[in-house]
Protein backbone atom coordinates (compact mmCIF):
# COMPACT_ATOMS: atom_id res chain seq x y z
CA UNK A 1 0.00 0.00 0.00
CA UNK A 2 1.42 3.41 -0.86
CA UNK A 3 -0.10 6.85 -0.23
CA UNK A 4 -1.35 9.33 2.68
CA UNK A 5 -3.87 6.71 4.21
CA UNK A 6 -1.54 3.74 3.94
CA UNK A 7 -0.21 3.84 7.51
CA UNK A 8 -3.78 4.25 8.91
CA UNK A 9 -4.98 1.63 6.86
CA UNK A 10 -2.59 -0.67 8.30
CA UNK A 11 -3.20 0.26 12.13
CA UNK A 12 -6.77 -0.34 11.14
CA UNK A 13 -5.93 -4.14 10.37
CA UNK A 14 -2.90 -5.48 11.52
CA UNK A 15 -2.35 -6.53 15.33
CA UNK A 16 0.04 -5.49 16.38
CA UNK A 17 0.94 -2.48 14.72
CA UNK A 18 4.40 -1.12 14.56
CA UNK A 19 4.97 2.40 13.42
CA UNK A 20 8.95 1.97 13.30
CA UNK A 21 9.82 2.59 9.29
CA UNK A 22 12.05 0.14 7.76
CA UNK A 23 11.75 -2.99 10.82
CA UNK A 24 9.89 -5.96 10.09
CA UNK A 25 7.21 -7.29 12.32
CA UNK A 26 5.12 -10.06 13.04
CA UNK A 27 1.41 -9.58 12.91
CA UNK A 28 -2.05 -10.70 12.40
CA UNK A 29 -4.48 -9.46 9.63
CA UNK A 30 -7.48 -8.92 10.65
CA UNK A 31 -10.82 -8.58 9.00
CA UNK A 32 -12.22 -5.08 9.43
CA UNK A 33 -15.65 -6.16 10.21
CA UNK A 34 -16.03 -9.70 11.85
CA UNK A 35 -12.09 -8.72 13.51
CA UNK A 36 -11.78 -12.33 12.32
CA UNK A 37 -7.72 -13.41 11.50
CA UNK A 38 -6.99 -13.27 8.00
CA UNK A 39 -3.42 -14.52 7.79
CA UNK A 40 -0.34 -14.02 9.80
CA UNK A 41 2.21 -11.34 7.75
CA UNK A 42 5.53 -9.94 8.26
CA UNK A 43 5.08 -6.34 7.77
CA UNK A 44 7.47 -3.68 6.89
CA UNK A 45 6.33 -0.11 7.45
CA UNK A 46 8.28 2.80 5.20
CA UNK A 47 7.67 6.62 6.32
CA UNK A 48 7.69 8.76 3.06
CA UNK A 49 10.07 10.07 1.33
CA UNK A 50 12.30 7.25 2.06
CA UNK A 51 10.64 4.69 0.52
CA UNK A 52 9.78 3.45 -3.35
CA UNK A 53 7.16 5.83 -4.06
CA UNK A 54 8.45 8.44 -1.51
CA UNK A 55 5.20 8.08 -0.04
CA UNK A 56 4.69 6.19 3.25
CA UNK A 57 4.10 2.59 2.33
CA UNK A 58 3.03 -0.29 4.09
CA UNK A 59 4.11 -3.90 2.84
CA UNK A 60 2.41 -7.01 3.86
CA UNK A 61 3.93 -10.47 2.48
CA UNK A 62 1.48 -13.15 2.88
CA UNK A 63 1.63 -16.89 2.79
CA UNK A 64 0.07 -16.80 -0.06
CA UNK A 65 -2.15 -19.18 -2.32
CA UNK A 66 -5.61 -18.75 -3.09
CA UNK A 67 -7.93 -17.62 -0.52
CA UNK A 68 -5.76 -15.50 1.90
CA UNK A 69 -4.43 -13.44 -0.27
CA UNK A 70 -7.94 -12.14 -1.85
CA UNK A 71 -9.39 -11.89 1.84
CA UNK A 72 -6.16 -9.72 2.51
CA UNK A 73 -6.69 -8.08 -0.20
CA UNK A 74 -10.58 -7.11 0.05
CA UNK A 75 -9.94 -6.22 3.73
CA UNK A 76 -7.52 -3.43 2.47
CA UNK A 77 -10.29 -2.30 0.15
CA UNK A 78 -12.91 -2.31 2.94
CA UNK A 79 -10.63 -0.17 5.11
CA UNK A 80 -10.27 2.88 2.03
CA UNK A 81 -7.86 1.32 0.14
CA UNK A 82 -8.00 1.11 -3.74
CA UNK A 83 -6.65 -1.32 -6.27
CA UNK A 84 -3.25 0.26 -7.93
CA UNK A 85 -2.93 0.67 -11.54
CA UNK A 86 -0.52 -1.28 -13.96
CA UNK A 87 2.55 0.92 -13.15
CA UNK A 88 1.15 3.35 -10.60
CA UNK A 89 3.19 2.32 -8.02
CA UNK A 90 6.30 3.27 -10.39
CA UNK A 91 4.37 6.36 -11.93
CA UNK A 92 4.15 7.97 -8.30
CA UNK A 93 7.45 7.19 -7.68
CA UNK A 94 8.49 9.11 -10.72
CA UNK A 95 5.87 11.67 -10.17
CA UNK A 96 7.88 11.86 -6.70
CA UNK A 97 11.26 12.59 -8.28
CA UNK A 98 12.58 8.77 -7.09
CA UNK A 99 13.24 7.89 -10.59
CA UNK A 100 12.90 9.35 -14.34
CA UNK A 101 11.31 7.88 -17.00
CA UNK A 102 13.90 6.10 -18.57
CA UNK A 103 14.69 4.47 -14.79
CA UNK A 104 10.66 3.28 -14.86
CA UNK A 105 10.91 1.92 -18.47
CA UNK A 106 14.17 0.06 -16.91
CA UNK A 107 12.13 -1.61 -14.42
CA UNK A 108 9.19 -2.54 -16.65
CA UNK A 109 12.56 -4.04 -19.28
CA UNK A 110 13.49 -5.50 -15.77
CA UNK A 111 10.59 -7.83 -15.64
CA UNK A 112 10.20 -8.50 -18.75
CA UNK A 113 13.90 -9.49 -19.45
CA UNK A 114 14.11 -12.82 -21.61
CA UNK A 115 17.65 -13.00 -21.47
CA UNK A 116 20.86 -11.70 -19.64
CA UNK A 117 21.92 -8.71 -22.18
CA UNK A 118 18.57 -7.40 -21.75
CA UNK A 119 18.77 -7.89 -18.05
CA UNK A 120 22.14 -6.02 -18.03
CA UNK A 121 20.93 -3.43 -19.91
CA UNK A 122 18.12 -2.86 -18.05
CA UNK A 123 20.18 -2.69 -15.11
CA UNK A 124 22.34 -0.38 -16.55
CA UNK A 125 19.79 2.19 -17.44
CA UNK A 126 18.24 1.61 -14.21
CA UNK A 127 21.15 2.94 -12.46
CA UNK A 128 21.00 6.13 -14.31
CA UNK A 129 23.58 5.51 -16.86
CA UNK A 130 21.52 6.55 -20.29
CA UNK A 131 19.81 9.44 -18.15
CA UNK A 132 23.13 10.58 -17.22
CA UNK A 133 24.07 11.08 -21.05
CA UNK A 134 21.09 12.15 -22.24
CA UNK A 135 21.60 15.34 -18.93
CA UNK A 136 24.94 15.65 -20.20
CA UNK A 137 23.16 16.44 -23.42
CA UNK A 138 21.01 18.57 -22.56
CA UNK A 139 23.03 20.66 -20.77
CA UNK A 140 25.74 20.89 -23.79
CA UNK A 141 22.18 22.45 -25.51
CA UNK A 142 21.74 25.00 -23.21
CA UNK A 143 25.24 26.24 -22.85
CA UNK A 144 25.01 26.56 -26.71
CA UNK A 145 21.66 28.39 -25.95
CA UNK A 146 23.59 30.73 -23.95
CA UNK A 147 26.71 31.14 -26.08
CA UNK A 148 24.04 32.03 -28.59
CA UNK A 149 22.06 34.49 -26.52
CA UNK A 150 25.34 36.07 -25.53
CA UNK A 151 26.19 36.49 -29.27
CA UNK A 152 22.91 38.03 -29.96
CA UNK A 153 23.29 40.35 -26.94
CA UNK A 154 26.40 41.96 -28.80
CA UNK A 155 25.33 42.14 -32.25
CA UNK A 156 27.35 45.53 -33.01
CA UNK A 157 30.73 43.86 -32.61
CA UNK A 158 32.18 42.30 -35.99
CA UNK A 159 33.03 39.06 -34.75
CA UNK A 160 31.39 39.11 -31.35
CA UNK A 161 32.73 37.91 -28.29
CA UNK A 162 31.95 34.37 -28.36
CA UNK A 163 33.68 33.35 -32.27
CA UNK A 164 31.49 31.44 -34.77
CA UNK A 165 33.73 29.19 -34.47
CA UNK A 166 33.13 28.15 -31.15
CA UNK A 167 29.50 27.79 -31.86
CA UNK A 168 29.67 25.82 -35.01
CA UNK A 169 31.68 23.19 -33.06
CA UNK A 170 29.50 22.92 -30.23
CA UNK A 171 26.62 22.26 -32.67
CA UNK A 172 28.84 19.65 -34.35
CA UNK A 173 29.90 18.48 -31.26
CA UNK A 174 25.69 17.49 -29.89
CA UNK A 175 25.19 16.27 -33.21
CA UNK A 176 28.05 13.22 -33.15
CA UNK A 177 26.72 12.83 -29.29
CA UNK A 178 23.29 11.98 -30.80
CA UNK A 179 24.33 9.91 -33.73
CA UNK A 180 26.35 7.82 -31.56
CA UNK A 181 23.14 7.58 -29.19
CA UNK A 182 20.93 6.41 -31.80
CA UNK A 183 23.67 4.27 -33.53
CA UNK A 184 23.53 2.06 -30.43
CA UNK A 185 19.27 1.45 -31.28
CA UNK A 186 19.84 -1.49 -33.16
CA UNK A 187 21.73 -3.14 -30.81
CA UNK A 188 19.02 -2.25 -28.10
CA UNK A 189 16.15 -3.74 -30.75
CA UNK A 190 18.21 -6.45 -30.95
CA UNK A 191 18.53 -7.25 -27.23
CA UNK A 192 14.87 -6.69 -27.12
CA UNK A 193 13.74 -9.11 -29.80
CA UNK A 194 16.62 -11.39 -30.32
CA UNK A 195 19.07 -11.64 -33.14
CA UNK A 196 17.60 -13.39 -36.01
CA UNK A 197 19.47 -16.54 -36.54
CA UNK A 198 17.97 -18.39 -39.84
CA UNK A 199 18.98 -21.91 -40.59
CA UNK A 200 18.49 -22.29 -44.34
CA UNK A 201 19.36 -24.58 -46.75
CA UNK A 202 17.92 -27.37 -49.83
CA UNK A 203 14.90 -29.26 -48.38
CA UNK A 204 16.48 -32.40 -46.75
CA UNK A 205 19.70 -30.86 -45.71
CA UNK A 206 19.19 -31.22 -42.13
CA UNK A 207 17.70 -28.07 -41.26
CA UNK A 208 14.99 -29.10 -38.55
CA UNK A 209 17.34 -31.49 -36.76
CA UNK A 210 19.95 -28.47 -36.52
CA UNK A 211 17.38 -26.12 -34.98
CA UNK A 212 16.36 -29.09 -32.38
CA UNK A 213 19.83 -30.05 -31.94
CA UNK A 214 20.52 -26.47 -30.83
CA UNK A 215 17.14 -25.70 -29.17
CA UNK A 216 18.22 -28.94 -27.18
CA UNK A 217 14.44 -30.14 -27.72
CA UNK A 218 11.98 -31.39 -30.40
CA UNK A 219 10.00 -28.63 -31.34
CA UNK A 220 10.59 -28.90 -35.06
CA UNK A 221 8.83 -31.94 -37.36
CA UNK A 222 11.50 -33.69 -38.64
CA UNK A 223 10.58 -36.19 -41.65
CA UNK A 224 12.23 -37.70 -44.34
CA UNK A 225 10.20 -36.64 -46.69
CA UNK A 226 11.72 -33.61 -48.74
CA UNK A 227 9.47 -30.28 -48.47
CA UNK A 228 7.62 -31.31 -44.79
CA UNK A 229 8.58 -27.86 -42.64
CA UNK A 230 6.16 -25.92 -44.26
CA UNK A 231 6.15 -23.16 -42.00
CA UNK A 232 9.01 -21.12 -40.43
CA UNK A 233 9.48 -22.21 -36.69
CA UNK A 234 11.29 -20.33 -34.08
CA UNK A 235 12.26 -20.75 -30.91
CA UNK A 236 13.86 -17.84 -28.73
CA UNK A 237 17.52 -18.63 -26.46
CA UNK A 238 20.41 -17.36 -25.35
CA UNK A 239 23.55 -17.67 -27.18
CA UNK A 240 26.31 -16.77 -24.85
CA UNK A 241 25.13 -13.52 -23.43
CA UNK A 242 23.13 -12.82 -26.45
CA UNK A 243 19.30 -13.48 -26.95
CA UNK A 244 18.58 -15.17 -30.04
CA UNK A 245 15.52 -15.67 -31.78
CA UNK A 246 16.36 -19.12 -33.84
CA UNK A 247 14.36 -20.00 -37.09
CA UNK A 248 13.63 -23.17 -38.81
CA UNK A 249 12.52 -22.61 -42.46
CA UNK A 250 11.19 -24.41 -45.55
CA UNK A 251 13.75 -25.22 -47.75
CA UNK A 252 14.56 -22.52 -50.50
CA UNK A 253 14.32 -24.42 -53.89
CA UNK A 254 11.79 -23.62 -56.16
CA UNK A 255 8.68 -25.52 -56.25
CA UNK A 256 5.47 -26.02 -58.23
CA UNK A 257 3.30 -27.14 -54.85
CA UNK A 258 1.40 -24.13 -53.61
CA UNK A 259 1.53 -24.83 -50.09
CA UNK A 260 5.63 -25.58 -50.50
CA UNK A 261 5.73 -22.35 -52.67
CA UNK A 262 4.14 -20.34 -49.52
CA UNK A 263 6.95 -22.04 -47.32
CA UNK A 264 9.88 -21.23 -49.55
CA UNK A 265 8.41 -17.47 -49.63
CA UNK A 266 8.36 -17.25 -45.67
CA UNK A 267 12.14 -18.66 -45.73
CA UNK A 268 13.39 -15.86 -48.24
CA UNK A 269 11.83 -13.00 -45.64
CA UNK A 270 13.49 -14.96 -42.95
CA UNK A 271 16.64 -14.57 -44.48
CA UNK A 272 16.64 -11.53 -45.70
CA UNK A 273 15.43 -9.96 -42.29
CA UNK A 274 18.20 -11.96 -40.78
CA UNK A 275 21.48 -11.48 -38.58
CA UNK A 276 22.79 -14.71 -39.43
CA UNK A 277 22.06 -16.94 -41.77
CA UNK A 278 23.03 -20.61 -41.40
CA UNK A 279 23.54 -21.89 -44.58
CA UNK A 280 23.59 -25.69 -44.80
CA UNK A 281 24.54 -28.31 -46.78
CA UNK A 282 25.32 -32.03 -46.20
CA UNK A 283 27.75 -32.01 -49.42
CA UNK A 284 30.41 -29.47 -51.26
CA UNK A 285 27.87 -29.18 -53.57
CA UNK A 286 24.60 -28.84 -51.73
CA UNK A 287 26.60 -26.36 -49.88
CA UNK A 288 28.21 -24.51 -52.72
CA UNK A 289 24.14 -24.52 -53.57
CA UNK A 290 22.52 -23.44 -50.77
CA UNK A 291 25.46 -20.08 -50.69
CA UNK A 292 24.58 -19.41 -54.17
CA UNK A 293 21.07 -19.34 -53.12
CA UNK A 294 21.02 -17.76 -49.78
CA UNK A 295 23.67 -14.66 -50.75
CA UNK A 296 21.84 -12.56 -53.16
CA UNK A 297 18.63 -12.79 -50.95
CA UNK A 298 20.27 -11.46 -47.47
CA UNK A 299 23.16 -8.59 -46.12
CA UNK A 300 23.23 -11.06 -43.24
CA UNK A 301 26.42 -12.43 -42.22
CA UNK A 302 26.53 -16.35 -43.69
CA UNK A 303 28.37 -19.13 -41.63
CA UNK A 304 28.39 -22.49 -44.30
CA UNK A 305 27.11 -24.99 -41.70
CA UNK A 306 28.06 -28.81 -42.99
CA UNK A 307 25.64 -31.41 -41.96
CA UNK A 308 25.22 -34.68 -40.79
CA UNK A 309 29.12 -35.03 -40.29
CA UNK A 310 28.39 -38.09 -39.48
CA UNK A 311 28.19 -39.41 -42.44
CA UNK A 312 31.57 -38.63 -43.60
CA UNK A 313 30.11 -36.69 -46.98
CA UNK A 314 31.39 -33.20 -45.95
CA UNK A 315 34.36 -31.34 -47.41
CA UNK A 316 37.39 -30.20 -44.97
CA UNK A 317 36.94 -26.85 -46.50
CA UNK A 318 35.19 -25.08 -48.38
CA UNK A 319 36.40 -22.68 -51.33
CA UNK A 320 34.00 -19.70 -50.08
CA UNK A 321 34.58 -16.52 -48.29
CA UNK A 322 32.31 -17.80 -45.38
CA UNK A 323 33.48 -19.15 -41.99
CA UNK A 324 32.32 -23.53 -42.25
CA UNK A 325 31.41 -25.20 -39.32
CA UNK A 326 31.02 -29.23 -39.91
CA UNK A 327 28.31 -30.65 -37.55
CA UNK A 328 26.47 -33.34 -36.84
CA UNK A 329 22.82 -33.13 -35.28
CA UNK A 330 23.07 -36.89 -34.17
CA UNK A 331 25.59 -37.27 -32.37
CA UNK A 332 26.17 -33.32 -31.56
CA UNK A 333 29.79 -33.38 -33.06
CA UNK A 334 30.72 -29.39 -33.92
CA UNK A 335 27.56 -28.03 -31.74
CA UNK A 336 29.43 -25.95 -29.48
CA UNK A 337 32.11 -24.92 -32.57
CA UNK A 338 28.65 -23.68 -34.16
CA UNK A 339 27.44 -21.78 -31.24
CA UNK A 340 31.02 -20.21 -30.15
CA UNK A 341 30.91 -18.53 -34.40
CA UNK A 342 27.73 -17.36 -33.45
CA UNK A 343 28.84 -15.88 -30.36
CA UNK A 344 31.52 -14.47 -32.01
CA UNK A 345 29.74 -13.05 -34.94
CA UNK A 346 27.48 -11.08 -32.96
CA UNK A 347 30.37 -9.87 -30.10
CA UNK A 348 31.17 -8.40 -33.41
CA UNK A 349 28.58 -6.90 -34.83
CA UNK A 350 27.22 -4.96 -31.35
CA UNK A 351 28.44 -2.50 -29.66
CA UNK A 352 29.24 -4.18 -25.97
CA UNK A 353 26.70 -3.51 -23.40
CA UNK A 354 28.81 -1.17 -20.76
CA UNK A 355 27.67 1.61 -18.46
CA UNK A 356 30.12 3.83 -20.22
CA UNK A 357 27.87 2.67 -23.14
CA UNK A 358 24.61 3.15 -22.66
CA UNK A 359 21.85 1.87 -25.43
CA UNK A 360 18.54 2.79 -26.57
CA UNK A 361 16.31 0.20 -25.59
CA UNK A 362 12.79 1.45 -27.36
CA UNK A 363 10.97 3.19 -30.22
CA UNK A 364 10.44 6.35 -27.89
CA UNK A 365 13.76 6.81 -27.50
CA UNK A 366 15.06 6.56 -31.02
CA UNK A 367 12.29 8.78 -31.75
CA UNK A 368 12.75 11.35 -29.59
CA UNK A 369 16.53 11.95 -30.82
CA UNK A 370 15.81 11.87 -34.09
CA UNK A 371 13.85 14.87 -33.87
CA UNK A 372 16.15 16.45 -31.59
CA UNK A 373 18.72 15.89 -34.00
CA UNK A 374 16.73 17.35 -37.14
CA UNK A 375 16.07 20.57 -34.94
CA UNK A 376 20.05 20.63 -34.19
CA UNK A 377 20.62 19.76 -37.77
CA UNK A 378 17.96 23.23 -38.55
CA UNK A 379 20.21 24.85 -36.17
CA UNK A 380 23.34 24.22 -38.11
CA UNK A 381 21.68 24.39 -41.50
CA UNK A 382 20.67 27.94 -40.38
CA UNK A 383 23.93 29.16 -39.38
CA UNK A 384 25.89 28.13 -42.88
CA UNK A 385 23.29 29.90 -44.67
CA UNK A 386 25.23 33.21 -44.60
CA UNK A 387 22.26 35.58 -45.49
CA UNK A 388 19.90 33.61 -43.86
CA UNK A 389 17.45 34.16 -40.75
CA UNK A 390 18.71 35.71 -37.82
CA UNK A 391 20.00 33.92 -34.79
CA UNK A 392 17.20 34.17 -33.01
CA UNK A 393 15.42 32.58 -35.42
CA UNK A 394 17.99 29.79 -34.93
CA UNK A 395 18.26 29.28 -31.45
CA UNK A 396 14.23 28.28 -31.81
CA UNK A 397 15.72 25.13 -32.66
CA UNK A 398 17.82 24.83 -29.89
CA UNK A 399 15.13 24.97 -27.57
CA UNK A 400 12.59 22.32 -29.41
CA UNK A 401 15.70 19.67 -29.34
CA UNK A 402 15.98 20.54 -25.63
CA UNK A 403 12.53 19.66 -25.28
CA UNK A 404 12.05 16.67 -27.07
CA UNK A 405 15.53 15.40 -24.59
CA UNK A 406 13.56 16.67 -21.48
CA UNK A 407 10.63 14.48 -22.31
CA UNK A 408 12.80 11.72 -23.21
CA UNK A 409 13.93 11.66 -19.67
CA UNK A 410 10.93 12.40 -18.71
CA UNK A 411 12.07 15.85 -16.92
CA UNK A 412 8.50 17.46 -18.57
CA UNK A 413 5.25 16.20 -17.01
CA UNK A 414 3.73 15.02 -19.62
CA UNK A 415 0.49 12.94 -18.97
CA UNK A 416 -0.19 11.68 -22.82
CA UNK A 417 3.90 10.29 -22.67
CA UNK A 418 3.60 8.51 -18.71
CA UNK A 419 0.17 7.69 -19.93
CA UNK A 420 1.59 5.23 -22.95
CA UNK A 421 5.06 4.41 -20.99
CA UNK A 422 2.81 2.87 -17.76
CA UNK A 423 -0.24 1.31 -19.79
CA UNK A 424 3.01 -1.76 -20.69
CA UNK A 425 3.32 -2.00 -16.94
CA UNK A 426 1.65 -4.94 -14.67
CA UNK A 427 -0.19 -3.96 -11.70
CA UNK A 428 1.42 -3.99 -8.96
CA UNK A 429 5.16 -2.40 -9.80
N1 LIG B 1 23.16 -39.21 -40.14
C1 LIG B 1 22.55 -38.07 -39.92
N2 LIG B 1 21.32 -37.83 -40.43
C2 LIG B 1 20.74 -36.63 -40.21
C3 LIG B 1 21.37 -35.64 -39.43
N3 LIG B 1 20.58 -34.55 -39.38
C4 LIG B 1 19.46 -34.87 -40.10
N4 LIG B 1 19.56 -36.12 -40.60
C5 LIG B 1 18.56 -36.80 -41.42
O1 LIG B 1 18.33 -36.08 -42.61
C6 LIG B 1 16.95 -36.10 -42.97
C7 LIG B 1 16.39 -34.71 -43.11
O2 LIG B 1 16.50 -34.03 -41.90
P1 LIG B 1 15.64 -32.72 -41.57
O3 LIG B 1 16.21 -32.16 -40.32
O4 LIG B 1 14.19 -33.02 -41.60
O5 LIG B 1 16.03 -31.82 -42.80
P2 LIG B 1 15.34 -30.45 -43.33
O6 LIG B 1 14.41 -30.82 -44.42
O7 LIG B 1 16.48 -29.64 -43.85
O8 LIG B 1 14.66 -29.80 -42.18
C8 LIG B 1 16.26 -36.92 -41.87
O9 LIG B 1 16.15 -38.24 -42.29
C9 LIG B 1 17.23 -36.84 -40.70
O10 LIG B 1 17.14 -37.96 -39.87
C10 LIG B 1 22.67 -35.95 -38.86
O11 LIG B 1 23.31 -35.13 -38.18
N5 LIG B 1 23.21 -37.16 -39.15
MG1 LIG C 1 12.77 -29.20 -41.98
Amino acid sequence: MSGPDAHKIGASLLVPWCSTARRAFLSTLRDPESGKAIDQCVITVYAGPASYTGEDMVELSLHGGEVGPALAFNALLAAGARPALPGELTRRALLNGKLDLLQAEAIADLIDSRSRAMHDVALDQLAGHLSARLRTLRSEIIELEALLAYDVDFPEEDDGPISSTRIDTAAQNILDTIDALLATATTGEMIRSGAAIVIAGAPNAGKSSLFNALVGTQRAIVTDVPGTTRDALEAMMDVGPWPVRLVDTAGLRSSDDVVERLGIEVAERQVKDAAIVLVCGEDADSLASALESVRPLTTATLLAVGTKSDRGRLPRAIDAAVAYVAVSARTGDGLADLVQRIVEILNGERSPVSPSNPVLTRERHRVALTRARAEIQAFVNIRLDAAGLPATVAAVHLHSARGYLEELVGALDIEEVLDRVFSTFCVGK
